[in-house]
């Protein structure tokens, strides 16, 4: 069975958000986001320097940034993803009742609602729970890649009725197949481990396509924590285009 190219998920795609990423994959021929998953403004900002002309989209955990300020992350944040074209997605996983959500969308100190492109959001509170991310791409948290993990089959397929029907929604972070309508969103990744000790399971990016047909691999500590940043994130945008060639 062969997957569908960028080109073709560009036809039955029609969110914005999933329109720009695929543009952004075709033209950077790259299907890699990094995790950011940093902690100080300065080494967030210097690691972005790096990846920024490799990856689709960076990915934050902005609330283990310890000096957050809006002016001194977001700003320069934005104009490197400017510059750089790639988009800003905020690994969130809300998980609340939309009044909540909604609130910390757009409230608090990180004020997400004002800079992230794309947001991720556990559907485990329901359709209607998603109706607050105006403005902004969703990708919902179907399964998850670690051991032991609640999202059995049962769940999983209840998510997916959730994720294909809300219009909010246009993609899907999980370790199995899911429907082409969705892009894919592929974490545990990583090309020397096969876990982190931690509950934390790696696959290849060759597997990740060949097996669940992803569209975007996401991958942490396989670049960040690297010796050389700028040529690991090179080789997984490398592993990951040619994974992707190889799919089609
Ligand atoms: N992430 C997973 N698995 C999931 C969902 N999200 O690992 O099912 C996120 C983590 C982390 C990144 O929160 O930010 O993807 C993976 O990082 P790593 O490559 O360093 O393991």
């Amino acid at each position: 069975e062969k997957r569908i190219s960028y080109e073709d998920k560009l036809k039955i795609c029609e969110h914005s958000v999933a329109q720009k990423l695929l543009h952004i994959a075709i033209q950077k021929k790259s299907n890699l986001i990094v995790s950011a998953d940093v902690t100080t403004t300065a080494e967030l900002l210097k690691l972005v320097e790096l990846v920024g002309p490799h990856i689709v989209a960076l990915k934050t955990h902005i609330d283990i940034i310890s000096d957050f300020d809006s002016d001194q992350t977001i700003l320069p944040l934005k104009d490197l993803a400017a510059k750089y074209n790639f988009l800003l997605m905020e690994d969130r996983k809300f998980a609340d009742i939309g009044n909540t959500q909604e609130l910390q969308f757009s409230m608090g100190v990180f004020k997400i609602s004002n800079w992230a492109d794309l947001v991720t959001a556990q559907v485990i509170a329901g359709y209607d729970s998603l109706d607050c991310f105006r403005n902004v791409g969703v990708v919902a948290i179907l399964s998850m890649s670690s051991t032991g993990t609640l999202t059995d089959m049962e769940y999983r397929e209840q998510a997916v009725k959730i994720a294909v029907s809300h219009p909010n929604v246009f993609g899907g972070v999980a370790q199995n197949k899911i429907p082409n309508e969705l892009l894919l969103f592929t974490p545990g990744v990583n090309l020397a481990d096969s876990g982190d000790g931690k509950g934390q399971q790696y696959n290849t990016p060759e597997y990740v396509f060949k097996k669940l047909e992803t569209d975007f691999i996401i991958v942490g500590r396989g670049i960040y924590k690297s010796d050389d940043v700028e040529k690991a994130a090179l080789n997984y945008k490398i592993a990951g285009w040619n994974a992707y060639e190889n799919s089609l």
